[in-house]
């Protein structure tokens, strides 16, 4: 290139428009978009991404998180590239998506009367025999449970059992704030409910009983984790005295469509 010594070099290119563009993942109130890269003949520096035509971020990745949105609510999103020389390519494929309703995790109260909506992962500590809608224990009450029905371990099988339940997998929305009742014995390594990142199998949160037959609730923040595909599991690895969980009324905020 003849260029005068001095003088500028004006890049008046633009770079190409970003391919591709998608939706990664939602919940109630965020959107994540991806695209594929733009090119440029000096160098792409970011991207701007418009939702409904106005600009409400720009990166420079090829992905971006849009916040702050309405439940249930449709926006439509088209992202450009730009350069140094502030050139803008055209617009992207137009996109639409919807976002996601809070609703409940499926038979979260255990009020079906059996283990609908969850999963034996193994062991035999949890079964449609332990979904019992006993309010005494035998020997004292009452369980103080939610609504009619709870997962009392202990019901069917007594303490030597073990096993592991699981709920659906779900994408956590809302606030994050999960609440739910537990009772049962005092072992956070071996009787205990969890928060689990479907991803990796990572135990987010956990609680577990405090040797009392009778529930108590336990509230988690989880704010940082909502938008991640989580599920709920209770694990049972104990067998002697008080070997046994007490679930019930698992109220977890879930994207639903
Ligand atoms: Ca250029
Ligand atoms: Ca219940
Ligand atoms: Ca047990």
């Amino acid at each position: 290139m003849n260029v005068p010594t001095g003088a500028a070099v004006i890049d008046t290119t633009a770079p190409t428009i970003p391919g591709n563009l998608s939706s990664t993942s939602k919940t109630d109130t965020s959107i994540s978009l991806a695209w594929s890269a733009s090119s440029d003949n000096v160098g792409v520096t970011g991207y701007r991404i418009y939702r409904n035509g106005t600009e409400v971020g720009s990166t420079s990745t090829t992905s971006f998180k849009d916040t702050g949105l309405t439940a249930n609510t449709t926006y439509t999103f088209t992202v450009k590239a730009i350069d140094a020389a502030n050139n803008l390519s055209g617009l992207s494929n137009s996109l639409q998506v919807k976002t996601g309703i809070v609703g409940a995790l499926a038979n979260h109260d255990f009020e079906s009367g059996n283990l609908t909506g969850w999963t034996i992962v193994s062991g035999n500590a949890f079964g449609a025999g332990d979904v019992t809608t006993d309010v005494n224990w035998g020997w004292g009450g009452p369980f103080n449970q939610s609504g009619s029905y709870h997962l009392w371990g202990y019901k069917d099988g007594g303490d030597s059992q073990v096993g592991v339940l699981k709920s659906e997998t779900f994408t956590l929305g809302g606030t994050g704030a999960i609440d739910f009742l537990i009772g049962g014995g005092n072992d956070l390594n071996n009787l205990y409910i969890a928060l689990v990142r479907a991803s990796d199998g990572v135990e987010l949160l956990k609680a577990t009983g405090s040797n009392n037959e009778a529930y108590s609730r336990i509230q988690w923040n989880a704010a940082s984790y909502v938008g991640t595909s989580c599920y709920i599991k209770i694990v049972d690895s104990a067998t002697g005295g008080f070997g046994h969980l007490n679930v019930d009324d698992v109220n977890v905020p879930v994207v639903t469509n």
